[in-house]
């Protein structure tokens, strides 16, 4: 049985019906520190459990049987530099509350989201390799970056099975974002439908790696179920889809609504985005575990509007 910890998030809501539709609706009990949606809780078991509470992540193990651990809930980059000491105590000891829990037997296999905002400004920012200078300038990349060392830590000292992706920024339509410094990129299409122009918080020819949801939650499968020889790295995998700037995005709406306009007022997440790579070298996913991404950002585009216009009318 599978427990998703942070269900009602961006990946987390994507995450669960994919994996309800894979391994059938009662063995993936969703969990989130928030009372789950009613289309959550309509199709499968959701829990309230908060990532930082031990004792509540092992009784949902203990009442479920549960085997396998997504754990998706985090504060993202933006949201995390207004909350530094709340955004390590969570993405930090809720880790440490699953490694924990594996070492001691109860889990046998983790998943654990990383982030390419483990890279920093000394990083080499085109096709930023697996093994680099990574000195991370945000409070969530510092996170991650540690969260990483652990993860490595864990599976080497204890055997812990956990398996971990660097995602770049992800773009979905069914959940909306949630304090991301890419989440310009779900906005945009959202505001693209409702009054036909965005204001970008960062500026036009900011160029950042990006995946569209479809691609990140298929690659989030396809590691946890790869076999464990095939996994040779247990700090966290880079992975890659596509990158673009603003502007690019903004122009590949213009195809499927041409009045559509943009304007740029860069803010505080400028520096963040200008800290991070501007794209990524995956080839490690690609040779250890067969990763192949699907979407660039014309198909991203297509299925997105198509997605929101049947949400929004
Ligand atoms: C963020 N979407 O913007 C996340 C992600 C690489 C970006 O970590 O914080």
């Amino acid at each position: 049985t599978i427990l998703i910890i942070g269900a009602c998030g961006q990946i987390g809501t994507e995450l669960t019906q994919k994996l309800r539709n894979l391994y059938g609706k009662d063995n993936v009990i969703a969990s989130d520190v928030r009372e789950g949606n009613a289309a959550f809780v309509s199709s499968g078991p959701f829990e309230v459990v908060d990532a930082l509470n031990r004792n509540q992540i092992e009784s949902i193990i203990d009442k479920y049987g549960v085997t396998e651990v997504y754990l998706m809930a985090a504060l993202l980059s933006a949201t995390a530099e207004k909350n530094p000491a709340f955004a390590w105590d969570l993405n930090m000891n809720s880790l440490f509350h699953v490694l924990n829990l594996a070492k001691e037997g109860k889990i046998k296999k983790i998943f654990w989201p990383s982030s390419i905002a483990v890279f920093g400004p000394t990083t080499p920012k085109e096709d930023t390799p697996q093994y680099t200078v990574m000195e991370p300038s945000t409070v969530y990349g510092i996170s991650k970056q540690a969260g990483e060392r652990w993860c490595e830590y864990y599976n080497k000292v204890h055997g812990v099975d956990v398996r971990s992706i660097r995602y770049p920024g992800l773009i979905s339509w069914s959940a909306m974002p949630g304090g991301g410094t890419t989440d310009y990129a779900v906005a945009i299409y959202h505001e693209a439908l409702s009054k036909g122009k965005y204001t970008s918080f960062l500026s036009e020819d900011t160029r950042l790696p990006m995946m569209y949801m479809d691609d990140a939650v298929r690659a989030t499968i396809a590691i946890m179920q790869a076999p464990t020889e095939n996994i040779k790295i247990r700090s966290s995998y880079n992975l890659s889809a596509m990158d673009f700037t603003p502007k690019e995005i903004a122009e590949a709406i213009k195809a499927h609504i041409p009045d559509f306009t943009i304007d740029y007022v860069p803010d505080f997440r400028q520096k963040i985005a200008d800290s991070w790579p501007k794209n990524i070298d995956d080839s490690h996913a690609r040779n250890d575990w067969n990763w192949k991404h699907k979407y660039d950002l014309n198909d991203m585009t297509t299925d997105m509007l198509k997605n929101l216009q049947s949400v929004v009318e």
